[in-house]
């Protein structure tokens, strides 16, 4: 069975990462989404909270699973006997540290595969901090987020 992990902050989902993980479905028999744990980044959205909105938006999909980690994502993957690791890529900016941690994570385990998606065009610009400061500052976030996650954004802020 091919599992893929799909790790990510999603302070929120969107829909860019929406169209990622219904990509990697055609990749993968099993998909894990796993959010991280990491409160550095001081998120918007709980752990918990990110989690169920990720749940909201896959329901239609029977071959994803959510969850979250801790520590290194090379002992997650291991530990899920997972052998891709999923990551999507925009801009040229992203690609530096994209670059950076695929070859560290190969360096931690060779056994687990980086598979990089390209963004689809509709979806390049987008990102979950550009999506929280429009809304954040009153601007129009329709079509960049489903529904729910929409709600969720208009009604924490
Ligand atoms: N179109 C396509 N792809 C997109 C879009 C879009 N519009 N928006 C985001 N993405 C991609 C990103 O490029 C990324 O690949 C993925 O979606 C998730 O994005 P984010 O921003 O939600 O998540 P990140 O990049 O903050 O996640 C970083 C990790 C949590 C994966 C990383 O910090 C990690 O692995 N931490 C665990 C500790 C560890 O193992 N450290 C060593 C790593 S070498």
């Amino acid at each position: 069975m091919k599992i893929g992990i799909y790790p990510g902050s999603f302070d929120p989902v969107t829909n860019g990462h929406l169209d990622i993980i219904e990509r990697a479905t055609k990749l993968c028999d099993k998909v894990i989404v796993a959010v991280s744990c990491n409160p550095n980044k001081n998120p918007l959205f709980t752990l918990e909270e990110r989690v169920q909105l990720i749940k909201e938006v896959i329901k239609p999909y029977s071959n994803i699973e959510v969850d979250t980690f801790t520590g290194l994502l090379v002992d997650y993957a291991k530990e899920k006997k997972a052998s891709m690791l999923i990551r999507g890529l925009r801009a040229v900016s992203d690609f530096e540290y994209e670059f950076q941690m695929a070859l560290m994570n190969r360096k931690l385990n060779p056994e687990v595969e980086t598979i990089f998606l390209m963004t689809s065009s509709k979806n390049s610009y987008l990102s979950s901090s550009l999506v929280k400061e429009v809304a954040r500052l009153g601007g129009c976030i329709e079509g960049l987020v489903p529904e729910v996650i929409k709600k969720a954004i208009t009604d924490k802020l």
